[in-house]
């Protein structure tokens, strides 16, 4: 068997990704379920890039712990990747112990061998990219690859020899013209980057300490893409001692790298180097898609207009959403996304054409035969046309995907459906229905019927997995596999469930887009939480502080204020005195709950009266606006009452 080792970008755990991030991961899944079809022994990585400053500030921002920030950032990947039912055979996490290990005897390695050396880095930093520019490469003073602004940085780093390699990787580029698809990609590696001479690679950073140390310079960290392109080898088990495992043996090099538009230099200019410089074969392709763009504007989460794939699977089911963005998105261009767009596609592909059929067969094989249907000997003048087009199909689909056109091959099973709409209306089964001597015609056009579907549905499977197991199991049989995709004819008899589930119901865009709506507004909702900023009060001297008292008092004694459910009537030891203070606190403690506590008393408060008692100061309380919960403020532990706070 021949084996296939196929890859996706790993995602940054820097939050959940997008249903852009998610394309690339479904249309690896496509491909690899049609290899695995096609009886390749394919392995599958995807995973989470988890190092890095943007990680560290964000993780600090929340107040924890950057490992602990990207466990749960990495098992919401994890778990959306599961949702869009991913067929991944590994998934690599780049704080995964080996694979630390071996990036860092990699960059030893390396050094040792005189490709990475010693030296001052000043340049331009950008924070999010991390990457470091030069004043020409900037494009209106900003960041070339994200447009943000940069700053000034300069750190004893470490550098990679990139020049010493460049010829090299030309030569490669011109021995394996599909090295890099598609074509326009290549030609703008090599103008753009190559042909005006590489830099040396800054590889370290010590800015920051998330990321995997230099073992011999602790103050610095592996620069995060030379950690992160790794992840191709390290998840196989390369080992840089040469023990590797049988998976590095079986699948390196890579068949195909699958990324995005605006990470191919990093695949086919620096990770290329980085396998030369260890002495490895380079990756057979590398891919690198457009990008799905939410109605033509980039996403984002301030305007709301961020779409997950979570959020759509729960409205269309997860199988249609797969079949949108692997419909969408062509070889060179960029695909629109958007709930209206999804709403058309889905009810005009999967519910007029698909859907339709399989309901439409369905429900005429239980309305005249009684649910079971065999081929007879009498056939009609559409029959060949209708067999031609399904025992092609799976030839043209698998030229389409050895092209990785995923979208015409999806194009062309759709293709296969549409045929059989179309043989419907040719045959018009409800015709012969009326007439007893096309009982056995009428019979073989729905078995013809029941065959196209099962065979179009098994080509399916590679885009639709969940939808295509659940329709032949609706005609009580298995997906075909290669030996049996060009047989029509193949079952004796075919028998269809007697309840079939509608499987793509016709969505109302009204319905949706108040759907959409709603999402929209949790998702600003939480942004605004997410960024909110602390109203801060003017700063004051310290003598406008010392003008407050703050003293440890003891309470006494505690009741309900009559006709108050917010109040309590406090009794307050505070040294020497006794004092009353109404506190609005009633809903958070019972009387009895704090006689006996120490609180904080303002205790130069002017007395005010609060329904129609004299409160004499005020008790310090920590109130959370948004849970609306209330914690009374005590010393740690007892000390005696009267003394000051401050
Ligand atoms: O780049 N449409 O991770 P990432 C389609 N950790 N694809 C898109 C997209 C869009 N709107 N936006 C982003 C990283 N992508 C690195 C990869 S690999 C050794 C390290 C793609 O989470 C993007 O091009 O920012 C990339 O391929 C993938 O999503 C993950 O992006």
């Amino acid at each position: 068997m021949k084996n296939y080792y196929i890859t996706t970008a790993i995602a940054y755990t820097s939050g959940k990704p997008h249903i852009g991030n998610i394309y690339e991961i479904i249309l690896a899944d496509s491909i690899a379920r049609f290899k695995r079809f096609e009886g390749y022994n394919v392995f599958f990585q995807t995973g989470t890039d988890e190092h890095g400053e943007k990680i560290e500030e964000k993780a600090n921002l929340k107040g924890v712990s950057p490992k602990s920030f990207v466990d749960e950032v990495s098992s919401v990947i994890k778990g959306l990747w599961d949702k869009a039912s991913i067929s991944y055979n590994k998934f690599i996490r780049t704080t995964d112990e080996y694979h630390e290990k071996q990036v860092q005897k990699i960059f030893k390695k390396l050094y040792d061998q005189g490709d990475i050396y010693k030296g001052y880095y000043e340049g331009l930093y950008c924070t999010p990219c991390e990457s470091f520019w030069t004043e020409s490469q900037l494009v209106d003073g900003k960041c070339p690859d994200c447009g943000r602004e940069v700053k000034k940085a300069k750190e004893e780093a470490y550098f990679f020899k990139m020049s010493n390699y460049a010829d090299r990787l030309v030569e490669y580029y011109n021995e394996h013209p599909d090295f890099i698809l598609p074509v326009s990609r290549k030609n703008e590696m090599v103008n753009n980057f190559i042909k005006k001479g590489l830099q040396d690679l800054c590889v370290s950073r010590t800015s920051f300490k998330w990321g995997i140390p230099v073992t011999f310079n602790d103050k610095h960290v592996v620069y995060v893409w030379l950690d992160a392109l790794t992840n191709y080898i390290t998840g196989l088990g390369y080992d840089v001692d040469g023990n590797n495992q049988q998976n590095y043996k079986d699948f390196w090099p890579a068949d195909l790298h699958i990324i995005g538009k605006d990470i191919v230099r990093f695949h086919v200019i620096y990770w290329p180097i980085f396998l030369m410089a260890l002495g490895l074969p380079l990756p057979k392709q590398v891919y690198g898609h457009g990008w799905l763009l939410q109605n033509g504007e980039k996403m984002s989460k301030s305007k709301g207009n961020v779409l997950y794939f979570d959020d759509l699977a729960d409205v269309f089911g997860g199988d249609a959403v797969r079949y949108y963005v692997l419909s969408e998105m062509g070889v060179e261009n960029d695909g629109l996304i958007s709930w209206e767009l999804l709403t058309d596609r889905i009810n005009s592909d999967l519910a007029n054409v698909y859907g339709n059929l399989v309901s439409r067969t369905i429900a005429m094989v239980n309305k005249y035969f009684g649910g079971k249907v065999k081929g007879t000997n009498a056939n009609t003048q559409f029959d060949e046309s209708l067999k031609q087009v399904v025992t092609q199909a799976y030839l043209k689909v698998s030229a389409k995907f050895n092209e990785l056109k995923v979208s015409d091959a999806l194009s062309e099973v759709m293709a296969i459906f549409k045929r059989a709409n179309k043989y419907i209306d040719e045959t018009c089964p409800w015709v012969l229905a009326k007439d007893e001597s096309k009982k056995n015609e009428l019979e073989t056009v729905l078995y013809n019927l029941c065959e196209v579907i099962i065979i179009g549905t098994s080509l399916l499977s590679a885009f639709m997995p969940n939808i295509a197991l659940e329709v032949v199991a609706m005609f009580n049989t298995n997906l075909r596999d290669i030996n049996n995709i060009k047989l029509f004819g193949l079952e004796k008899e075919i028998v269809v469930t007697k309840n079939a589930r509608v499987l793509f119901p016709r969505y109302d865009l009204k319905d949706i887009m108040e759907k959409a709506k709603a999402i929209q507004e949790k998702q600003i909702k939480e942004y605004e939480k997410e960024n909110a900023k602390v109203e801060a009060k003017p700063q004051i001297v310290f003598d406008d502080f010392e003008k407050v008292e703050l003293k440890v008092g003891t309470i006494l004694n505690s009741e309900k204020v009559e006709k108050s459910d917010k109040l309590l009537k406090n009794t307050i030891k505070i040294g020497n005195e006794t004092r009353t203070i109404v506190s609005g606190i009633a809903e958070h403690y019972k009387p009895e709950d704090i006689i006996g506590k120490q609180v904080v008393v303002v205790t130069n408060l002017a007395p005010r009266k609060i329904r129609g008692i004299e409160s004499n100061g005020m008790v310090l309380c920590a109130f959370n606006d948004e849970t609306k919960t209330l914690k009374i403020i005590s010393p740690e532990k007892e000390v005696e009452d009267g003394i000051t706070v401050g």
